[in-house]
């Protein structure tokens, strides 16, 4: 078999890159080693940035994201027992999106089963071969046989546990990691959420999130000890410690109920540098990962995927390499600037079992800043709508 572009993993930077390039006519296969249902199983992400929209609107997958998502013009930050909003329309001109990275997988891969693209789910054993030379391949294993797909460039778009990134030589590459000392304990449930807006809160007992899928769907976490296990925590215990984390207002007001997904995610920084390496491509968590505080796993999954097409485009319309050649060095410029984002908003919300005192002083003194000085929230206004390609 042979394709122009083989795609490794059907996540939203597999898909999202899938479609445009199927939309430029540029052939392309996706391999994921799971199956479609295990895919839109994952509860991820929440917020897009407009950015991130108009890529999905030229993808072809937007008609239910405008219909169902939620645009939203700011959220708060909550401490000393109250609300601070963060105006982000009146600071940047700019909302994001509130709709759920399982409905936009949803989207994609529908997008893509309209065009005909080809998409092989359980392919075991992915394997990329000869991306330093001219003539790349790929290898996987189906069903107990070992097929084989040539092409002209791989795109790693296979998550941070990925095969893309495990090929490439350890001399190679470069990683830069940090490892944060709590996790985030997360529920969905059936129940309204408690604001119209996203409420991120800093509390003595530690940090808590709300957020929402929809106007009847509620997505809360809590942060939460690295070695903690969700047997420990009933939807009892889990909504009463939301609720002492939140100002008066909100906790009288929330609704509770049953959930029906709980799960531990673990903190963490990751960049891998370069991104590129011959004809195989680093996209997405295969590259990088940030904490979920600032909101930009996703995002800057499509960023990358917005430098890659553009190379792509132009190599495959006027041949020149241009774009693909500059691909590693503008998806890191933006890359770190995201990270800087997400380190500092989870350094300013959390707490850090080992910060002492003094630090909890600089923490209160930041926070006091951010929200009485226009220049320090716009700039965090700034980061959270997404900053330009
Ligand atoms: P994905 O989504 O991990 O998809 C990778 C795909 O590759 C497949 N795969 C393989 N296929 C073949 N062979 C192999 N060896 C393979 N290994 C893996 C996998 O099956 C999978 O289908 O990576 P992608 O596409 O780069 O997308 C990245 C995003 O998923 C991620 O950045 C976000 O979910 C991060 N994130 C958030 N991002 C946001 O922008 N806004 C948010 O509000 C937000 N909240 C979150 C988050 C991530 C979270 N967790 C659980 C890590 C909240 C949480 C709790
Ligand atoms: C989510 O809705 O899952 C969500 C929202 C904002 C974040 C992280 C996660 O910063």
């Amino acid at each position: 078999m042979r394709t122009q572009v083989l795609i490794i993993g059907s996540g939203p930077s597999g898909l999202l890159l899938g479609q445009l390039l199927t939309k430029a006519g540029i052939d392309n296969i996706i391999l994921d080693r799971v199956g479609k249902e295990y895919i839109l199983g994952r509860v991820r992400a929440g917020v897009l940035e407009w950015g991130t929209v108009g890529l999905i609107d030229e993808a072809g997958a937007g008609r239910r994201m405008h219909a169902e998502g939620l645009p939203h013009d700011g959220f708060s930050l909550a401490f000393d027992g109250r609300d601070h909003r963060i105006d982000l329309y009146g600071l940047t001109g700019k909302k994001v999106m509130v709709y759920g990275q399982t409905e936009v997988t949803r989207d994609l891969m529908e997008a893509r089963e309209a065009s005909g693209a080809v998409t092989l789910y359980d392919a075991h054993n992915v394997e990329p071969h000869d991306f330093d030379g001219a003539a790349p391949y790929v290898t996987y294993e189906m069903d107990g046989v070992t097929h084989r797909i040539d092409c002209d460039f791989i795109a790693g778009c296979d998550g941070f546990h990925g095969a893309s990134r495990k090929a490439v030589p350890e001399n190679a590459i470069q990683n830069f990691e940090k490892i944060y000392p709590f996790g985030w304990l997360g529920v969905l449930a059936e129940i309204p959420p408690v604001s119209h807006e996203l409420i991120y809160a800093n509390h003595p007992r530690g940090f808590a999130l709300c957020s929402m899928r929809s106007p009847t769907r509620s997505r809360y976490y809590v942060q939460c000890e690295l070695t903690d296990r969700v047997e420990n925590w009933s939807d009892e215990r889990f909504f009463d410690e939301l609720r002492r984390r939140l100002p008066a207002e909100h906790a009288e007001a929330m609704v509770t109920g049953p959930s029906f997904e709980k799960s531990i995610a673990p903190l963490r920084s990751f960049v891998a540098e370069p991104m590129r390496f011959g004809r195989l491509f680093l996209v997405g968590d295969a590259a990088h990962i940030v904490p979920p505080t600032g909101a930009k796993g996703l995002n800057l999954a499509a960023s990358d995927v917005f430098y890659l097409f553009e190379g792509l485009r132009e190599h495959y319309g006027d041949g020149s390499s241009a774009g693909i050649d500059v691909y590693s060095e503008r998806a890191l410029k933006r890359v770190w600037k995201s990270v800087r984002f997400s380190w500092s908003m989870t350094t300013l919300m959390h707490r850090f079992p080992d910060t002492g005192e003094f630090g909890q002083k600089i923490q209160e003194a930041e926070l006091d800043y951010l929200t009485h000085s226009t220049a320090a929230s716009t700039a965090m206004a700034e980061n959270y709508v997404g900053l330009p390609y």
